[in-house]
């Protein structure tokens, strides 16, 4: 730029508000790039699916955990569209997972009636979507738990 001050011809001048706005643009992109990367880093985050596993317990009867966490019977977990959440149910009663608001997500298999049973949640629109389960009668007698049943709930975002 210096060498434009040294020779302040006509055109050149002109050129000035030209590179300017160049600049500008460039620091625009490069501004983009950085929230670009910002947006991966989040989305890194927000994986393309998980796996809830609901187990039996003496205190609440049930509960449940995202990927191998902790258990707890309140349940957030952020995704990608597209992703797909695998419900293992090992509690000594049926589960059934149910959708209470959201956009429609595609549940295969939401009545989870064996130890053992599988769903599938699959997440297609962005938002947020809640759920929780109607648990059903102990498979067998004698089942001894303490305090009243755990109802479990499920905050999935979905960017
Ligand atoms: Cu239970």
């Amino acid at each position: 730029m210096g060498s434009v001050l040294e020779r302040p011809k006509v055109n050149e001048t002109a050129k000035e508000p030209y590179m300017a706005r160049k600049r500008t643009i460039l620091s625009l992109l490069t501004l983009a790039t950085a929230a670009l990367v910002t947006a991966s880093i989040a989305s890194a985050s927000s994986s393309n699916g998980a796996t809830l596993l609901i187990r039996h317990q003496t205190r609440g009867c049930h509960s449940w955990a995202l990927n191998g966490g902790a258990f707890k019977p309140n349940q957030s977990i952020s995704f990608v569209r597209g992703a797909t959440l695998t419900i293992t149910n090992t509690d000594v009663m049926p589960h059934t997972f149910v959708q209470l608001s959201g956009p429609s997500a595609l549940l295969k298999h939401p009545a989870m009636s064996r130890m053992g049973a599988v769903a599938t949640v699959t997440f297609g629109k962005s938002g947020t979507y809640r759920f929780t389960t109607k648990a059903g009668e102990d498979y067998m007698a004698g089942v001894k738990t303490i305090g009243p049943d755990n109802i479990l709930t499920l905050v999935v975002h979905v960017r």
